[in-house]
């Protein structure tokens, strides 16, 4: 198990990270999955939208610095938006590239997967004009833009089961968290003919630290 480790008083502590989120996967889930793949201790601390997150808001730039949440606390150190905390940890904890190229194309997939959870966010609702914008989703952009476009990048990486060199990076998880969430919830959108997209998300799951992430109760899977 990993920790933050400080020295107080000449003993040594150990901090969990602090992850402030609502209790909702959102664009939380990818940062619990990589911590837990990553084996980190951490601390989920949910923030309701009337309670915690406006007094949080009083606390400035220094917490929540564009007013929203997630954010990230290794000790002293509060970090925000999604996809920086995901490269902070991939690269804190030594699954980032080293080579500047690989590195970038990391967080440039992490970005990928943060534009498909935005295009997923928003076809989520109840009235007929999300509905109709779901199967719009489903028959156009699901397959013929992001589908294609994870399947390209697994072939074009060597069609090793990563997106990117030749071992899991956060990108992965990002990417993971956000197609999950699309075939989990928006009916009628499953891997069709992507095989290789469909057996990277599978390789991905049975990971042993994830698959027991998922059946655990820790997890928010059940809600959006
Ligand atoms: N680009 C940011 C977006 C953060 C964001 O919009 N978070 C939402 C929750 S998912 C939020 O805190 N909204 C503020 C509000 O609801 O007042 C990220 O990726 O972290």
């Amino acid at each position: 198990m990993g920790f933050c480790r400080s020295i107080a008083e000449g003993k040594e502590m150990t901090m969990a990270y602090r992850f402030f989120y609502w209790a909702l996967r959102g664009r939380g889930e990818q940062v619990r999955l990589l911590l837990n793949e990553l084996e980190q201790d951490y601390e989920d601390v949910f923030v309701s939208k009337d309670r915690e997150f406006p007094s949080l808001k009083r606390e400035g730039a220094a917490t929540l610095a564009f007013g929203s949440v997630p954010m990230l606390q290794d000790g002293d150190f509060k970090l925000v938006q999604g996809p920086a905390i995901m490269n902070y940890l991939g690269s804190k904890h030594g699954i980032m590239p080293s080579d500047p190229r690989l590195a970038a194309k990391t967080e440039a997939m992490v970005l990928g997967a943060e534009d498909m959870r935005m295009a997923y966010f928003r076809i989520l609702g109840k009235d007929e004009r999300a509905a109709e914008k779901r199967s719009q989703f489903v028959e156009g952009d699901w397959g013929k833009r992001w589908l294609a476009a994870w399947d390209g990048l697994l072939e074009l990486n060597g069609d090793n089961g990563y997106l990117v060199g030749t071992s899991l990076t956060q990108a992965d998880l990002a990417v993971w968290d956000a197609l999950d969430a699309i075939v989990n919830w928006i009916e009628g959108a499953g891997f069709e003919k992507f095989a290789r997209v469909e057996s990277y998300y599978e390789s991905i799951a049975a990971r042993p630290a994830i698959a027991e992430y998922l059946v655990s109760d820790r997890r928010i899977g059940k809600k959006l």
